[in-house]
């Protein structure tokens, strides 16, 4: 079945949310609610949004469901299969944040050996190995779906390496940051092949407004 309108997954409720509604908008979209939670609806382009999971956008869009996509850098990194991966088109400014490595307020840091036989708590697994392959440092890694921050307090994780923004989170659990293992912020990705000829010219000229809107 070929699709007449591009279809463009952007998170449904999350930090992400406003912030990519407000793009479109400033693109000089114009964004029609409905009735429907799912598909928003663009009046003045031939351009539907599909309203989403932030983990779940990296797939719709490898798999080809959607064109584009709003996502974290740091959702997009963290996919294991580099195979279907889609491609990042350009960073957008807003969801800025580091994924940092924390320790609690008194320990010593002196770089990332000192992470060696460590137990480390995070939800984002798969970029803290490729960091500690990197460093030739060899801990183990607890994966958390949330409230990674506790750990330490629990006793389930000596250190955590966690998204941090304001670092109010952090401080509030007695942590500090002591290593950047990633910048990130939202990115407008691609699928990893050629849309359909009849799709290509709107997602042409969608990301040249987006560009327009985020240069300025
Ligand atoms: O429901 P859904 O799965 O779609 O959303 P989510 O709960 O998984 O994600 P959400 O909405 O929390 O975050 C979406 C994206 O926003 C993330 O993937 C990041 O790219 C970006 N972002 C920017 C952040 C933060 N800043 C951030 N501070 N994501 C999470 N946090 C969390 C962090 O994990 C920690 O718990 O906020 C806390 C720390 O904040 P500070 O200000 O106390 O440092
Ligand atoms: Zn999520």
């Amino acid at each position: 079945m070929t699709r007449e309108r591009l279809r463009l997954a952007l998170q449904k409720s999350g930090r992400l949310a406003d912030a990519s509604l407000d793009l479109l908008r400033s693109a000089g979209l114009s964004v029609n609610k409905g009735a429907n939670d799912l598909l928003y609806r663009i009046d003045n382009a031939p351009i539907d949004v599909l309203r989403v999971r932030d983990d779940d956008i990296p797939t719709l869009v490898a798999d080809g469901v959607a064109d584009l996509g709003v996502v974290g850098l740091n959702v997009l990194e963290e996919r294991d299969s580099a195979a279907r991966a889609p491609e990042e088109i350009m960073r957008l400014g807003f969801g800025r944040c580091a994924l940092k490595i924390a320790t609690p307020d008194k320990a010593a840091y002196e770089g990332p050996y000192a992470l060696d036989g460590v137990r480390i708590a995070t939800s984002y697994p798969h970029i803290l190995s490729r960091f500690l392959d990197a460093h030739g440092v060899k801990a183990e890694i607890v994966h958390m779906h949330g409230a990674v921050e506790v750990a330490p307090r629990l006793g389930l994780a000596q250190v955590v390496c966690d998204l941090v923004s304001t670092g109010a989170t952090l401080e509030a659990n007695g942590l500090k940051p002591v290593q950047t293992v990633m910048e990130s912020e939202a990115v407008l990705i691609r699928a990893p092949r050629p849309l359909p000829a009849a799709l290509a010219p709107v997602a042409e000229r969608f990301v040249e407004r987006v560009r327009g809107v985020t240069a300025s």
